[in-house]
């Protein structure tokens, strides 16, 4: 049989099981497509699943060479166990969910630095889960450079993959798919020009998270952000303002938690992760060996790699005593850190504590509107009341601690507040004590906030500055791929 004959087959195959469907459905991506395809139903047709792992390899070209496989969970599973067991490529599979006990890894399976891994995956629209797969794995020291997937729907996956570094190669196009079908009677003209219509319309799907928000699932094709650069001239305070810059600058929305055991670890971390990174958070009372200097040494990193600094010092008392421990005590943070942040439990006094000390300095404040972890109050009125401290004290509160600012009445607010949000990483989940984490295209592309805060997604990873660097790109993307 020729190349194209087998092709034709295999479509008219998938087509006989009911794995294309027309009609009008709804996507991962929140549009509305007249055309679905389940590759989940093949495993139920075992000649149909090795014909589809065989065809798979013999349409790569010989650059796509690799050491391993590993499929994309769920649908592709079967799909790479299939190519596994019948070219002898080892497998590794990929948790969607990672255990903070344990070994608590991503991936499962035996590999070694710096081996090839190609992914496999039933179907790209937007990329997004193929990123989703490809981010643990290059976290955990693998190079990911090629896909393979059935089915490319030709809606952007090919320029989200590429713009990471990943090339897919695909069995057939969705295009190419609705013309045998329709030159072999199995769709109406109709139907044809529909679906061809419909491609026309959705060239560009932006990446979504798996399980996008309610407003983002709305308009996940046509948000627009203003960039950055026209925000840093928005904001009154200077150090907001030299925060949107850097981010501009250095290309990176990402904000490192460095919270590790010791100041001498810390250091070392902001050194490496430094070229990376737009802030740096610290938790300066979690360091035994904190010393008088800390300030100033971290100062001259931040310099040399061009970040701010922001402890994440989550002040809560009345004005008077947030003034002395924001200047006194041990640690003397108003020495060192360009941001702090504060609770606003206490109510607007403590933004004019901080203030006094803060702003002769050019500081800047955040203030927790919303946090990450599960049955927190910070929510409704109490997320309002953020809003409106903030838009009084527009000259030292620069922005929030935020979660989902999309989902805020009016949207992500006031365009000169930047918004900041912990509870980032490279798949959903959570820890054992409530924190809660979402990607980082979820919550810049859907929740619209703008700077993603990680911290054990790298300081934990394999290789906490390869880590960093997805997580950069990931983010940045987020952005980018809305800003007009
Ligand atoms: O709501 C919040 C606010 C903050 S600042 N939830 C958070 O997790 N944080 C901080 O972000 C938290 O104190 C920690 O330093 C960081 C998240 O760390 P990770 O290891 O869970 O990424």
């Amino acid at each position: 049989m020729s190349s194209s004959s087998k092709m034709e087959s295999l479509i008219l195959q998938l087509h006989e099981i009911s794995a294309v469907k027309f009609g009008n459905f709804k996507l991962k991506s929140g549009i509305s497509s007249p055309i679905y395809i389940d590759l989940r139903l093949i495993v139920s047709y075992p000649k149909l699943l090795l014909l589809i792992a065989e065809t798979m390899i013999s349409i790569l070209p010989p650059s796509a060479v690799h050491d391993v496989i590993c499929g994309v969970p769920y649908t592709a599973l079967p799909i790479a166990t299939a190519i596994s067991t019948s070219f002898n490529t080892p497998m590794l599979m990929r948790r969607k969910e990672i255990k903070d006990y344990g070994t608590s890894k991503s991936i499962e399976g035996a590999f070694e630095p710096n081996q090839i891994c190609l992914i496999i995956e039933d179907l790209v629209t937007s990329g997004t889960s193929v990123l989703e797969t490809a981010a643990p794995l290059r976290s955990a020291g693998l190079r990911v450079k090629d896909v393979v997937v059935v089915i490319d729907r030709e809606q952007g996956g090919r320029d989200n993959l590429a713009a990471n570094g990943i090339t897919l190669h695909s069995i057939v196009k969705l295009t190419d798919m609705v013309r045998v079908l329709k030159a072999k009677g199995k769709v109406s003209e109709e139907t044809e020009a529909m679906v061809f219509k419909f491609l026309e319309e959705n060239k560009k799907v932006a990446p979504v998270t798996a399980s996008p928000s309610p407003v983002a699932a709305k308009d996940a094709s046509v948000k627009v952000r203003i960039p950055y650069g026209e925000r840093a001239k928005m904001t009154k305070n200077p150090t907001g303002k030299r925060l949107f810059e850097i981010m501009v600058k250095k290309e990176s929305n990402l904000c490192l938690s460095a919270d590790v055991t010791t100041a001498s670890e810390l250091l070392a971390i902001a050194d490496k992760i430094g070229p990376e990174i737009c802030m740096l958070k610290t938790h300066v009372d979690i360091l035994p060996d904190f010393t008088p200097d800390f300030g100033s040494k971290l100062r001259s990193i931040a310099e040399k790699h061009n970040f701010l600094i922001f402890e994440d010092r989550k002040f809560a008392d009345i004005g008077n005593t947030v003034t002395m421990q924001y200047e006194g005590g041990i640690f003397r943070i108003l020495e060192w850190a360009d941001i702090v942040n504060c609770h606003i439990i206490s109510g607007p006094g403590i933004v004019d504590g901080l203030k006094l000390k803060g702003l002769p300095r050019g500081r800047g404040l955040l203030l927790l509107a919303e946090m990450s972890s599960v049955g927190n109050l910070a929510k409704g009125d109490y997320t309002a009341a953020a809003v409106k401290i903030a838009e009084d004290h527009s000259d030292f509160v620069i922005g929030f601690i935020s979660v989902n600012p999309a989902s805020w009445p009016g949207g992500p607010s006031n365009p000169a507040f930047i918004h900041a949000t912990p509870g980032v990483q490279l798949v959903k989940g959570g820890d054992d004590l409530g924190q809660q984490y979402n990607t980082p295209n979820s919550v810049i592309s859907d929740r619209g906030s703008d700077i993603i805060i990680v911290g054990r997604g790298i300081i934990k990873a394999t290789n906490p500055a390869d880590a960093a660097r997805e997580y950069r790109v990931q983010g940045w993307n987020a952005y980018s791929v809305n800003c007009k």
